[in-house]
This record gives C-alpha cells, structure tokens and sequence, in this order.
C-alpha cells in the first residue's frame, strides 16, 4: 500500500494520523488550520496547505471533520486528485450522508467509517471501528485500518456502517433512559438512594446482555421459546408497570408500545410465544 493521506486534524483526525506514524506508514495532512499538525509533523507527517496535492498524496485519503458539510466542501476542492483513491471518511453522519459522499467521490472507491472510541483509544484493540463500501477497497487497505484498532467490514451498502453505529446509539440510548426510569420510579415512590437500587439494576441489565446471543438465534430461527415469561405473563406485569409510572408523572409510550404489541401476539394466537416474539410486529 502506498501512503495515507489525513484531511481533518481535529482531536479524532490528528489520533487517526498519529495511529498511521506510530505503524510507520508514509503519512500526509491537512487541515483547514495548518498549526494544527504541527505536532504530527514532528512526529514525520508530511503537511500540504493544499486539499488536491493531499489527496494525490495517498492511494487511502482518510476524513475525519466536524460534519458531513465540511466533508462535502473538502472533497469538493480535491477535483482531479480523487479518481484511483479510496476515500474512507470516517465523520459521523447519517446513511444518506454517508450515500452522499460515496456518489460525490466517484469513481474514487469509498468506505464509510464509524469510530466507537475516544481519541485517546485510537490505535488500541479497544478502538472499535465499522466500515461498509467495496469490500476489495477495504482490503486492499486492511493494513492501515487495523493500525486504528479493531476493524469490522459491514458490508457493501455505503450507508450499513451508519446503521450500525444508530443502531447501537439507540440501543444504549434506550437502556440508559430505561435505567434513570427505574431510579426515578423507586427515588419516587420510595425515596430509595440511587446507590442502594444501582447492584440490583446492573444485575436486571446483565440479564438483557447475557441474553444477546440466544435473542439472536431465536430472531434468525423465528422461534420464540417461553424464557423467564410467557407474552400472557408479561401481559398484566405491563399493566401494572404503565398506570405506575403513569401515577409517578413518567413517560409510559415505550411501555404502552410494548404492551400493545404483546396483546397484538396474544389476539394472534401466539400468547404462549417468549418476548422474543415481539419481532414479528416490529418493521
Ligand atoms: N472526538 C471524539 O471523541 C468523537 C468520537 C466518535 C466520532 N467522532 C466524530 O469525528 C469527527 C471529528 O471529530 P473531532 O473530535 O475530531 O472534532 P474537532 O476536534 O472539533 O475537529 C473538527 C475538524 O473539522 C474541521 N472542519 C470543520 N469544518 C470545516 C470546514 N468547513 N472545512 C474544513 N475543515 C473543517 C476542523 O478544522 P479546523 O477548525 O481545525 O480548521 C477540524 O479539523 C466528528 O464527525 C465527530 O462526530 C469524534
């Protein structure tokens, strides 16, 4: 592989370019305010002042900028410099956006990124990253991307790595928020001290991920075995969990959407069905 190019030397970009120097490989970068690589200059980098003469620097032009905006007018300024790159843009964004960037750059082949660490991961197994777009781009790259941390090739749809990565947000979104439910509705009720409700929430939570794997295969399967409820058992824990919550001025939307889905299953004939079942009613 011949060199890298970094365009973006905010906090994630100058990790990313450091990461690259730190394996040895030939790296070039920009930024829209050029002191910024400074220290990555010390470290070896090339600097240019230029976008195009950056990107005709590496056969892998990573991005790594505020938005998907800044993105669009960066690449935009490259003009002759892309064809023959992978671009690899590794800014937050949206599946269009990430759509967006892969028709823009065409016919540079480009990759999606996501990042799910901080700055100070990069470069660390524990810096985990997905990326989607051509598979072959990918792997002609693998050596610079594993210089980052853990790398996962999603698929070939430009937009998958974004789903992933909204995928999981929302995932930790609605546990987190389902978690200061809980603490409120005990605080509420009971005055009870987060602190002294906190080992048996862990536990409750530990039970949603020791289960992944067996949800998984009871998804793909379409086979929902009883587990801890059946949905007729869930039906009126439900019940009660809403008109409580209600009572305590909390939100009830997620609770009355699960319940009516649940009643939905059981109306269908499948009330002996496990939670897992829900799928069905779900897309
Ligand atoms: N930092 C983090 O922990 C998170 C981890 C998860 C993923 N994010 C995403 O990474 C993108 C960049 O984030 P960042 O932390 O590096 O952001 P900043 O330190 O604020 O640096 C922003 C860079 O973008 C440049 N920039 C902004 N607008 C433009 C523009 N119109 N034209 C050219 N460059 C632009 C900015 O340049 P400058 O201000 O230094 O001149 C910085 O290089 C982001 O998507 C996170 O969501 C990071």
């Amino acid at each position: 592989m011949d060199g890298v190019t970094v365009l973006g030397l905010g906090a994630m970009g100058s990790a990313l370019a450091r990461a690259f120097l730190g394996q040895g490989l030939t790296t070039t970068v920009w930024n829209r305010t050029p002191a910024r690589g400074d220290d990555l200059v010390a470290r070896g980098a090339r600097r240019t002042g230029d976008v195009a003469e950056a990107v005709a620097a590496g056969s892998l032009v990573v991005v790594c900028l505020t938005d998907h905006d800044a993105v669009a007018q960066v690449l935009d300024a490259a003009g002759d410099a892309l064809p023959g790159r992978t671009v690899a843009d590794l800014t937050t964004g949206s599946p269009e956006q990430a759509r967006d960037t892969a028709a823009r750059v065409r016919p540079a082949a480009c990759l999606n990124g996501v990042v799910q660490a901080g700055p100070e991961q990069i470069g660390t197994p524990q810096a985990t990253f997905f990326y989607s777009g051509p598979p072959e781009a990918y792997a002609a790259h693998r050596t610079a991307f594993d210089a980052l941390g853990t790398a996962h090739h999603v698929g070939a749809e430009p937009g998958l790595a974004a789903v992933y990565d909204l995928a999981l947000l929302g995932l930790w979104y609605d546990a987190a928020l389902a978690y200061l439910n809980a603490l409120a509705l005990v605080g509420g009720a009971g005055n009870v001290a987060p602190e002294a409700f906190a080992p048996f929430a862990g536990r409750q939570l530990g039970h949603v991920v020791g289960a992944a794997d067996d949800v998984a295969r009871e998804v793909r399967d379409r086979a929902y075995p009883r587990g801890p409820a059946s949905l007729t058992e869930h039906a009126p824990v439900l019940e009660h969990l809403v008109r409580l919550r209600a009572t305590a001025n909390l939100g009830t939307a997620h609770l009355e959407d699960a319940l009516s889905l649940v009643r939905r299953r059981i109306s269908a004939g499948h009330g002996a069905d496990g939670f897992t079942s829900l799928i069905e009613e779900l897309g």
